[in-house]
């Protein structure tokens, strides 16, 4: 840091400079994103709660109701009655606190000390962190022809260490949804925590599923389904940070409360002790501003935008991984390398994000991707064919 202040306008100029490096969203060419711009009124609201902290809840107690309304119309969404759990910093910190609650409520109920969680291939890195963080072994439940869960595989890797099954709705790289009625009779059954990681799919599945889209339950309907990561910041549009963590009982947040002695609050089961009022507010706010038909419009235009872009793939030639589910298109040339494709898109500017498994070019059709792009996309697709 240098010695003297310095003039707010010379900062301010520093910083445009700098954040012009960044890419932006109204370009149309960040393809792999599953975040995009907030809704300005979510901005707008999360300003005014800047000097919120959650984590001394007594002191913010209007702020700490905004987030409790906010867990409870998110579990409503979800199909819960009573909803228990926090707007975090995202999908990692909430899948993050799932994987404690599990580990914890089978350390204290059935004297697991080496546990282990049963994960998809197709899982999030998240748990990955989760896994090292909190001791646990990963197996993996391997993938079907259609790269979701084999429920046979998964079946064979539950073990008594079990803490934890893990199942997504809305994968990162293809936007499938795995059979979580399946997963769940299993997990109910066998008493194992089951968590579903909807970090994605959570703000786009119910809505689809309103306006007509024949998608599957995911959600606390199912007895199994013990909690669920939604994130507000990605189909939300929510301002980051804000991630959702919803527990179908109160039971999994006391599991991982520690002493909070000198607090307005004398126990804490996030995370992350000092955190934002913010996240909540702004989330709030565009919940109550969208309402579920607000949501049902914005999901239904992305889903028409991706089966448009897929169709126009075919056409062109490129053959699509799977039929899209969400709004997720990944696709191949039929002989042209996947690297060297997405390589010869960088150099026209596209923002291009490449799926490991299986290998291919993957574009998130999020709000900030216009028919427009997409068609200019598609020049440039055909171009290259
Ligand atoms: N669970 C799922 C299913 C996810 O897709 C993600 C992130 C997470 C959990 C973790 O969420 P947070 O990143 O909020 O902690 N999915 C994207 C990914 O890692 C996030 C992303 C967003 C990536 C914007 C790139 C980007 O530009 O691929």
């Amino acid at each position: 840091m240098q010695d003297n202040p310095i003039d707010k306008q010379d900062i301010l100029n520093e910083l445009a400079e700098l954040h012009s490096l960044d890419y932006d969203y109204e370009d149309g060419r960040i393809l792999g994103s599953m975040c995009t711009q907030a809704h300005p009124f979510a901005k707008e609201v999360y300003c005014k709660f800047l000097d919120t902290n959650l984590g001394d809840p007594g002191l913010f107690k209007g702020t700490k109701r905004i987030e409790e309304e906010v867990i409870k119309s998110i579990g409503e969404l979800l199909s819960l009655d009573e909803a228990y759990g926090n707007i975090v910093t995202g999908g990692t910190e909430a899948n993050l606190m799932a994987i404690r609650a599990a580990r914890n409520h089978a350390r204290k109920y059935k004297g697991i000390t080496d546990g282990e969680i049963i994960i998809p291939n197709s899982a999030h890195f998240s748990f990955k962190k989760a896994a090292d963080m909190l001791s646990l072994k990963i197996v993996e439940a391997k993938l079907d022809e259609n790269y979701k869960i084999d429920v046979g595989s998964l079946n064979e890797a539950i073990s008594d260490k079990t803490v934890a099954i893990v199942a997504i709705a809305g994968t990162t790289e293809l936007g499938l949804i795995d059979p979580i009625e399946e997963i769940s009779k299993i997990a109910f059954e066998k008493n194992i925590y089951f968590h579903v990681d909807a970090a994605f799919g959570g703000f786009s599945i119910p809505f689809l599923r309103e306006i007509g889209y024949n998608l599957p339950v995911f959600d606390f309907s199912l007895d199994g389904v013990c909690s669920i990561t939604v994130d507000p910041h990605k189909m939300g549009l929510a301002p980051i940070p804000a991630g959702g963590i919803i527990f179908r009982k109160e039971e999994y947040l006391e599991v991982m409360a520690v002493d909070s002695p000198y607090l307005t609050v004398k126990t804490q089961s996030t995370i992350v002790g000092t955190r934002l009022g913010a996240s909540s507010a702004a989330t709030y706010a565009i919940m109550k501003y969208f309402g579920k038909k607000g949501y049902s419009k914005i999901a239904g235009n992305l889903m028409e935008n991706t089966m448009f872009f897929a169709q126009n793939l075919k056409e062109i030639g490129y053959e699509i991984i799977c039929e899209p589910e969400l709004n997720i298109v990944a696709f191949n040339h039929p002989t042209m390398d996947t690297n060297v494709l997405a390589g010869k898109l960088e150099k026209r500017g596209w923002k291009v994000s490449v799926a490991k498994c299986p290998v291919a070019i993957r574009v998130v059709l999020m709000n900030h991707i216009k028919k427009n792009h997409l068609e200019e996309l598609l020049k440039d697709l055909k171009d290259l064919y």
